[in-house]
């Protein structure tokens, strides 16, 4: 009797575990059962042929397997573009200048609301594709451009039917306290009452959301709104996150540390003394360089002092039509390296082990472990620095999910 379901063997390993860069396991073999990582080390330590231990061997030629890529930070599902803006902001007119004249979040509001289920389905299922086609197996998708209760469900039920029909692990995040909407113009602290006592309890009911997010910001809500908003959270049982320090250094270090959140995201403001009050307390920094690109910011997040201080640190595309049109994981990477100097081996934690942690689940995943699932994906590369190295490649050859191939470009051969 074979005692594993699959081999896959002639591969290096990232394992992205240990205290060496990269985890590296050269001419190796990784062993699933039931879905989970049942064995894995060099080759030659297996015990006894391929054959005779899996039922099926599948031979990777020499590539290289990490774990499944693991997108934190999406806005996927929305309605229309803001290629329009764009140009605008070309011209120099600012991403803020852009919001206050009710463009922005705003826009892409009006035209969610205006959208179908199927339609935000259809779109966002295309945006995911190029997603997965880079070995991306577990990714999030927030609410908050519906900014009304029927747009918010419809948004979050879109992220669930992704999650059932494509092949990845979609987790939710409601962030209906995004912005302001038109119905309750100078009234936020109305709206965050709208959100916590109306709509809240609705995403709950229904069982859409794992996380509830909220931009801290002049354009968003104050420290007592989020503070609002993360005590209805933690109510209904839900860890938070919130997008901070983006434009500012408004403190967001200290509210995020206050209410021990799962993530604290953007960040490039953010203050020794935010970064300080973070630290032990699990909170992962998570950095968005698309956006930071985008938006033509130039304030660098404080890496350096991150690292210093043993902050997690994460990387996420933030892909949504304002500040981050962005469907590559992997050139975040080599911009997080480029423009926020990460070392490539912190890039490929952070699309990995951090943002499992930054979603909670680094118990299950993350890493290349004896008993994690095995999320798999696999490279035509020689070393994983290339995968920080190249602009706008995709070395990605293959990618294995819960132990199914879920996606193959040849890289499953024979021996
Ligand atoms: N910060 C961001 O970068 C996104 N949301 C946020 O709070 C941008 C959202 C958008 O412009 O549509
Ligand atoms: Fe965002």
């Amino acid at each position: 009797m074979a005692r594993w379901d699959t081999l896959l063997a002639n591969v290096h390993l990232a394992t992205v575990s240990g205290t060496e860069p990269y985890g590296i396991v050269e001419n190796a073999a990784l062993a699933i059962s039931a879905g989970r990582i049942a064995w894995l080390g060099p080759a030659r330590d297996l015990p006894g042929s391929p054959q005779d231990l899996a039922r099926r061997v599948l031979y990777l030629g020499g590539r290289w397997a990490t774990p499944g890529l693991i997108d934190c930070h999406t806005h996927l599902v929305y309605g229309g573009n803001r290629a329009r803006e764009f140009e605008l902001m070309l011209k120099g007119v600012s991403y803020t200048e852009i919001f206050k004249a009710g463009g922005g979040i705003r826009s892409t509001m009006k035209a969610t609301r205006a959208a179908d289920e199927d339609e935000l389905f259809a779109t966002a299922a295309g945006r995911m594709k190029a997603l997965l086609g880079e070995g991306v197996t577990t990714l999030e998708i927030k609410s908050g451009y519906g900014l009304d209760l029927d747009t918010e469900l419809r948004m979050l039920r879109v992220a669930r039917r992704l999650g059932r029909e494509l092949p990845v692990q979609v987790v939710t995040t409601f962030l209906g306290a995004h912005a302001c909407p038109p119905e309750h113009d100078g009234d936020k602290d109305g709206y965050i009452d709208f959100v916590t006592q109306s709509v809240l309890p609705r995403v709950v009911k229904e069982g859409l959301a794992d996380a509830v997010d909220g931009f801290y910001d002049p354009l968003g809500f104050s420290a007592a709104q989020i503070d609002r908003l993360f005590a209805a959270a933690k109510d209904h049982g839900l860890p938070v996150k919130l997008h901070a320090e983006q434009f500012a250094d408004l403190n967001g270090g200290a509210l995020v540390a206050r209410h021990r959140a799962l993530s604290a995201d953007h960040m490039e403001y953010v203050s020794p003394e935010g970064i300080a009050a973070m630290a032990g307390t699990g909170t992962v920094a998570v950095l968005l360089p698309g956006a930071f690109y985008f938006t033509h910011e130039t304030q660098v997040p404080p890496v350096a002092a991150m690292r210093a201080r043993g902050l997690p640190v994460a990387v996420a595309t933030d892909s949504n039509p304002g500040s981050s049109p962005a469907l590559s994981l992997v050139l975040m990477m080599n911009m997080a390296c480029v423009l926020f100097r990460l070392t490539p081996d912190e890039a490929l934690k952070g699309v990995t082990i951090q943002a499992a942690r930054a979603l909670g689940l680094a118990a299950d995943r993350g890493t290349l472990e004896v008993g994690k699932r095995a999320d798999i994906a696999v490279w035509d590369i020689g070393h994983p620095v290339e995968l920080s190295y190249a602009i706008g490649a995709n070395p990605c050859a293959g990618a294995i999910r819960g132990g199914d191939v879920v996606l193959d470009r040849g890289a499953f051969g024979a021996a």
